[in-house]
């Protein structure tokens, strides 16, 4: 090895985000979630400007090559709708059988999973958990706590994203805050 075979990484992470030349970033608004919370009348009396998560992804390779793979950070802001935990938009795989895996890096949060036959569950997230989601299985977080839930994910560059059936059906239950707890109705 010689000196010209040195290289500097492509991507960076620091600061709970990613940096790099094949990174996209992107901003979800509580606008962007209309029709995602139970509670119309709450969602109607809040900022729809205001910030809910924001997402950096490093794609090294074009969105649908096979084989490759892609990892994003994703940092949700605490809140609630009514009694409804800020989450975000949530959705299968376009390519069905794709997994994914996210982590928990800062704060605390829930992941809720559905299957097809709309089978809810979730998994509680705080630092350091770990999150293997099988493909053909809905995903969305929620934040739960008082601070900024911080998750890193990373899935296959063929998944894709279908949101049209969770924005179609939603999620078959509800992550809600019932007196202080995080109670899934
Ligand atoms: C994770 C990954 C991304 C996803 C993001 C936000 O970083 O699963 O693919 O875009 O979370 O989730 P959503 O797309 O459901 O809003
Ligand atoms: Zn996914």
């Amino acid at each position: 090895m010689n000196g010209s075979d040195i290289f500097f990484p492509k991507a960076i992470f620091t600061n709970h985000s990613l940096s790099g030349e094949k990174v996209i970033k992107s901003t979800r608004i509580l606008a962007e979630l209309e029709g995602v919370f139970q509670d119309q009348k709450a969602f109607d009396l809040l900022d729809k400007q205001q910030v809910i998560y924001y997402v950096s992804s490093y794609m090294p390779v074009p969105e649908n090559t096979t084989g490759g793979l892609f990892m994003g950070i994703t940092t949700l802001y605490p809140g609630k709708v009514g009694n409804e935990y800020f989450m975000t938009k949530g959705h299968f795989h376009a390519t069905t059988d794709r997994a994914e895996f996210y982590w928990g890096v800062e704060g605390e949060g829930m992941l809720i999973l559905m299957d097809a036959e709309r089978n809810v569950w979730v998994e509680r997230m705080f630092p350091g958990s770990l999150h293997y989601i099988p493909g053909k299985i809905a995903h969305r977080v929620a934040n739960t706590g008082h601070q900024k839930l911080v998750f890193a994910a990373s899935w296959p560059s063929d998944a894709g994203h279908d949101y049209e059936t969770i924005a179609a059906n939603g999620f078959a239950r509800r992550l809600v805050d019932i007196n202080g707890i995080p109670t899934l109705s």
